[in-house]
């Protein structure tokens, strides 16, 4: 009887010491996993297009990219991406209405598979009948039809070729992923949506509006 409550009471031992190291060994496990993640993890940046923003005195408002950065709106003059990392990029965009483009700015480039996500009619505070609240689910994408694209997302590599295209719809919210080598680059809006005849004045021109650097290291 005695030998018996000793053996119970080793048994009872060992299967707490067995699962504490099992506890121990899962939790340690996941900590390394996570900060695994962390650091080969995707890097994500998130851009507002909005309208209404006053230019000056005689081109008036004109619409901006902005980089949303710990809840505020940041200039786009320079948008900093780390190199040769997944960068999981989103859009909001505010403006509901297209401009002119061309064809080939319809075509999604340079993206994971070279598709996109887009959410569209996320602007709930349209004004365009009720379309601010009929969020439809997301759809993923290798082109937009170039009379429904209101700005682009494009960046020129050193020679001015497409690093990356993505077009991004009236009312809309694009999310996509891709990877950039180091350097510098020009990223620019294809999507007549300044001031002047042509639409290329104004914001479409001037760094931090519709252009500006992208710099990757
Ligand atoms: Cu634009």
């Amino acid at each position: 009887m005695e030998i018996g409550k000793r053996t119970y009471i080793v048994a009872i031992v060992v299967i707490i010491a067995v699962a504490g190291f099992g506890i121990s060994y899962n939790v340690a496990n996941a900590v390394a996993q996570n900060s695994t993640a962390n650091n080969s993890g995707t890097y994500a940046v998130t851009l507002v297009v909005t309208t209404n923003n006053i230019f000056n005195q005689t081109v008036g408002d004109q619409p901006a990219y902005y980089v949303l950065e710990n809840g505020t709106l940041q200039s786009s003059a320079v948008i900093s991406f780390p190199a040769g990392k997944m960068i999981s990029l989103t859009i909001i965009n505010y403006d509901d209405g297209p401009a002119d483009v061309a064809s080939q700015y319809a075509n999604v480039v340079g993206t994971t598979g070279n598709q996109i996500t887009i959410i569209n009619d996320t602007n709930v505070n349209s004004s365009q009948g009720t379309s601010g609240i009929n969020v439809s689910g997301g759809s993923v994408v290798s082109k937009v039809p170039d009379t429904n694209i209101a700005h682009t997302f494009t960046v020129m590599g050193t020679s001015s070729n497409v690093l990356l295209n993505i077009p991004v719809p009236p009312s809309s919210v694009v999310h996509a992923t891709f990877t950039l080598n180091s350097g510098s680059y020009t990223w620019q809006c294809e999507a007549a949506c300044g001031s002047g005849s042509a639409g290329w004045g104004g914001a479409m021109s001037t760094p931090g509006w519709m252009t500006g650097t992208v710099s990757v290291a």
